[in-house]
């Protein structure tokens, strides 16, 4: 009996001490990961020199970030660029704790997003060697506390080492300027849509309608991604379409999280909702593939990343080959999708503040159409819509950061990156450094393209609204050619100003976007004139 009572004892014993150990191992693993080694990376930074503003503990330098936003500078750019925006200083309305790190530590400095530290490089030296470094040991990043899985699986986007290089040679060739070419219809047609609704409202509001453009602009490039890379409308894409850009929203909402291992995949409010998203996207697509027929696939991009999942090294298995096409499918709809009209509705807002450009482009477009219908060739002539276009993205590049990982320490002229820290290129800043643009470098002048980049500014390779390098972006000739062939259209059909109802507000979701939108007052261009 007593025998027994000290056996449940000693075992009772044993069960304690080895929760115990266990939550010890636990937090020394914690203390490790979330304090020991960034400490150990930033060190590795102070030696050579880098500064930066001191981190507090677990959330590093966020709320520094946060509070900016509400800085006196920040609200200073945000009335400068009130009513018809004059200056464009996205920078100080975003990121103006990095303006003031910059002006504190210089070029290179470093900041901790959580518990990762970022080296932000303003570098001009280092940047080039950065982003145009063909190594596969410089990775993107994962973002921390950003689930970029749920968005884009291990697609071309995320992916790194081989398994990128490998989806890059698939997915490259469908978007080569020839194979775009072939796209003008396509755009064409779903332009018209637009046009047309357009229309629609500013008969029904007589002759003058005041139009909140942002969702039209998506929904036009939706049809495009939709219609060039899937062979499938936007009818058939839309529900697909809403659950994406949800599945967008309540990622980039959700915003920062510690870090802390395992919580992931924590059943919280907001990960079911994640989740459930993540599977209705999953179902969308597969009954995409079941319904295209053998013989439309060869011709589409679907049917070449199909092709290379089931050719990929060792055979894949089935789950392997659907999950290698479900991932390709949502990072080209999301890298394609919300950044192109994100651009055309900068681009319509610039021309709505600015008539004297908004007249000449028009004059150039409907001049050359005068000559010849618009299509591929006649678009190639349009050089003052181009620069236009260039002048958008300079200003209000969507993709603010670009953000690179060594996995292994790395040397960029002459600065030691350890392994494990991450790179920030901020190309907002970069767009409008008054050293490279000159002293009207946050004003709207699209003549300082007259002579292309090279004319433009003083460092070309700097001009990266599409990255820069191995890494820089497929859709790019898919972009222009559907920025072009949209404003070219709008522009010949109606004239536009700002609305008394715009707010001008860039935000960051992922993406830098209008954050109230862009509102247009639209009328027929017969009835202006
Ligand atoms: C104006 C619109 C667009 C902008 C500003 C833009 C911008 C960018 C940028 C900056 C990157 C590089 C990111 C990095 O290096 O970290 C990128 C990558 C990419 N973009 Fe775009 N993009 C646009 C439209 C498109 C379109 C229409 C498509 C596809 C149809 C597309 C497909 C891609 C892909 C697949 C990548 C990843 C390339 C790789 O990592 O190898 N983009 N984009
Ligand atoms: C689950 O929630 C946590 C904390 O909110 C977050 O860090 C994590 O990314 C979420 N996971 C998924 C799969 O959404
Ligand atoms: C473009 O080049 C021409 C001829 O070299 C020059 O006269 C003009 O000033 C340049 N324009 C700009 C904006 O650099
Ligand atoms: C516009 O920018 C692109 C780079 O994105 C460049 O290749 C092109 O020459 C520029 N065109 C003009 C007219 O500035
Ligand atoms: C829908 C529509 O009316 N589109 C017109 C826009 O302008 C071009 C060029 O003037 C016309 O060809 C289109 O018919």
């Amino acid at each position: 009996m007593t025998f027994l009572v000290m056996e449940k004892h000693f075992l009772l014993q044993i069960i304690v001490s080895i929760a115990l150990a266990s939550i010890l191992a636990l937090i020394f693993r914690l203390y490790k990961a979330l304090v020991v080694a960034p400490r150990l990376l930033r060190h590795a930074l102070k030696q050579q020199g880098v500064g930066g503003p001191p981190p507090s503990f677990l959330l590093g330098n966020i709320i520094d970030i946060k509070n900016s936003r509400a800085s006196p500078a920040a609200a200073a750019a945000v009335a400068a660029a009130a009513g018809s925006p004059a200056s464009h200083n996205c920078e100080a309305i975003l990121f103006s704790a990095f303006n003031e790190w910059r002006q504190l530590y210089g070029d290179m400095f470093m900041f901790s997003l959580g518990n990762t530290p970022v080296l932000v490089v303003n570098k001009y030296d280092v940047i080039k060697e950065v982003i145009t470094c063909t190594s596969l040991d410089l990775v993107k990043p994962s973002f921390p506390g950003l689930d970029l899985e749920a968005l884009l699986g291990n697609g071309i986007v995320t992916a790194n080492g081989n398994s990128w290089a490998y989806q890059r040679k698939i997915l490259a060739p469908e978007l080569f300027i020839d194979k775009v070419k072939g796209m003008t219809n396509l755009i064409e047609q779903s332009t018209l849509m637009l046009i047309e609704s357009w229309k629609g409202l500013i008969e029904a509001e007589g002759g003058k309608a005041d139009i909140k453009i942002d969702d039209y602009l998506k929904k036009f490039s939706g049809e495009v991604i939709s219609r060039a890379c899937f062979g499938s409308s936007y009818a058939e894409g839309e529900q697909l379409f809403q659950k994406l850009a949800a599945l967008q929203q309540i990622t980039a909402k959700k915003g920062f999280s510690l870090g802390i291992p395992g919580m992931r995949h924590v059943p919280t409010k907001h990960n079911r909702s994640s989740w459930r998203l993540q599977r209705d996207i999953r179902e969308l697509i597969l009954a995409l593939l079941k319904q295209k027929n053998e013989e439309n696939m060869d011709k589409n991009m679907l049917g070449m990343i199909l092709k290379g999942a089931a050719e990929s090294n060792s055979k894949p298995s089935p789950d392997a080959i659907t999950k290698f096409t479900i991932d390709n499918c949502k990072s080209i709809y999301f890298a394609g999708f919300e950044t192109t009209a994100i651009v055309a509705s900068w681009c319509l807002m610039l021309l709505a503040s600015n008539p004297e450009w908004q007249h000449r482009v028009r004059e150039e477009v409907v001049g050359i159409c005068r000559r010849k219908p618009l299509d591929f060739d006649s678009l190639r002539h349009m050089k003052q819509l181009t620069m236009v276009i260039n002048e958008s993205l300079r200003l209000y590049p969507p993709v603010g950061v670009l953000a690179r990982e060594a996995v292994k320490e790395m040397e960029f002229s002459g600065t030691r990156i350890p392994k494990g820290v991450t790179i920030w290129i901020l190309i907002i800043t970069l767009h409008t450094d008054p050293d490279i643009w000159g002293p009207d470098s946050y004003q709207f002048k699209p003549e300082r393209f007259a002579n292309g980049t090279a004319g433009a500014c003083k460092l070309p390779h700097l001009f990266m609204p599409f990255g820069f390098g191995p890494r820089i972006c497929l859709g790019l000739n898919l972009a222009m050619l559907e920025l072009k062939i949209l404003v070219a259209h709008i522009l010949s059909n109606f004239s536009f100003s700002l609305s008394p109802n715009y707010v001008h507000a860039p935000a960051m979701n992922l993406v830098m976007e209008p954050g109230n939108g862009v509102r247009l007052v639209i009328q027929n261009l017969d009835a202006a004139s």
